[in-house]
């Protein structure tokens, strides 16, 4: 095998990586100045992550230089954290999985994670998971709302096939970040996609690391067809932290062509006289839902920005 060789990063755990190259995982270890390079994550090598790795003598893999990122989707290292936590990096798009009911999925939960897609430029499709224990009129209410903003809104369920055919052809060729609260049919999807692949939790039971509360970790698994999905277990929610209070509205699609219309120029669409955004929720131009998450989002984030 060439030496120097480089690869794709398909799992982190942060004390080994394995590397993806020319068909074969091999694990990897950093070197101790990659930790302490640039950014405020935790994480200095990422999923996703195209790597320069070096073997050494005793056949040892070392990754020794990361290539500059396309784009990455981070969230708060803990709830209460100020530190970042990189997911994944270098994505074509992302794919979020939600249930109305079967559990359902919180609207804030959807907003953050479109919210995150949007400022770090990764296009998202929603899927409507497990469309047949659905409710016609509740996806109907939800569609309404998501295609109204302009967001693309499928329909698919493992147990009927529908939309299983669209879902591949989305996928093929493409790195996927596919994320969705746990239990509403990452696992059951992918595998209608590719049987082979099995997605388990992803989470580690090696000895050093029992009594450590958060083990899980992404993983990118290779398609047959071509193209990888990145499976992010255990990730409740997506921290904003690199996103001013200011801005964040310019994440919400419907409130960056809403918003020209406000009276102020720095207007935050809370208080203010003369707010085309509360005109726009006022008149049901904008959805409740969204405006209520904007709300909560800038409210919890205030406590942990800098
Ligand atoms: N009725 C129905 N059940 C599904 C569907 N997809 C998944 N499930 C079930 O929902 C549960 C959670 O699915 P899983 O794929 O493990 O969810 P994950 O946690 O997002 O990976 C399992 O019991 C699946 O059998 C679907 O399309 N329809
Ligand atoms: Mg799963
Ligand atoms: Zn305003």
């Amino acid at each position: 095998m060439e030496n120097p060789f480089t690869g794709v990063v398909v799992r982190a755990t942060g004390s080994w990586y394995d590397v993806l190259h020319d068909g074969t995982t091999l694990r990897c270890r950093i070197r101790g100045r990659l930790r302490l390079r640039g950014s405020r994550a935790t994480n200095p090598v990422v999923v996703g992550d195209r790597v320069t790795c070096e073997t050494d003598a005793n056949g040892d893999h070392t990754i020794t230089d990361i290539a500059p990122r396309r784009n990455y989707v981070i969230r708060r290292a803990s709830n209460l954290s100020r530190e970042s936590h990189i997911i994944a990096a270098n994505l074509d798009q992302a794919l979020l999985l939600v249930t109305l009911r079967q559990p359902a999925t919180a609207a804030e939960f959807v907003d953050r994670f479109l919210v995150t897609c949007e400022a770090y430029k990764v296009p998202v499709v929603i899927l409507l998971s497990k469309s047949d224990l659905q409710v016609p009129e509740a996806l109907r209410s939800f569609r309404a709302v998501y295609e109204g903003i302009g967001y693309r809104v499928e329909e698919v369920s493992a147990a009927t096939g529908q939309g299983v055919e669209t879902v591949r052809e989305l996928l093929r060729g493409r790195t996927t970040l596919l994320s969705g609260n746990s239990g509403v049919g990452k696992s059951t999807l992918v595998r209608a996609i590719d049987p082979g692949l099995d997605i388990r939790t992803g989470e580690i039971s090696e000895s050093h690391r029992k009594g450590r509360h958060t083990t899980t970790f992404s993983t990118m698994y290779p398609l047959a067809q071509g193209g990888a999905v990145i499976d992010t277990p255990g990730i409740k929610g997506f921290g904003l932290l690199e996103i001013d209070a200011a801005e964040l509205w310019h994440y919400f699609p419907e409130m960056m062509r809403t918003g020209r219309g406000c009276r102020f120029y720095n207007c935050t669409h809370t208080h203010e006289p003369g707010c085309a955004v509360v005109e726009a929720v006022r008149s049901g131009e904008i959805a409740l839902s969204r405006y209520e998450s904007y709300l909560k989002i800038l409210d919890e984030d205030e406590k942990y920005r800098k």
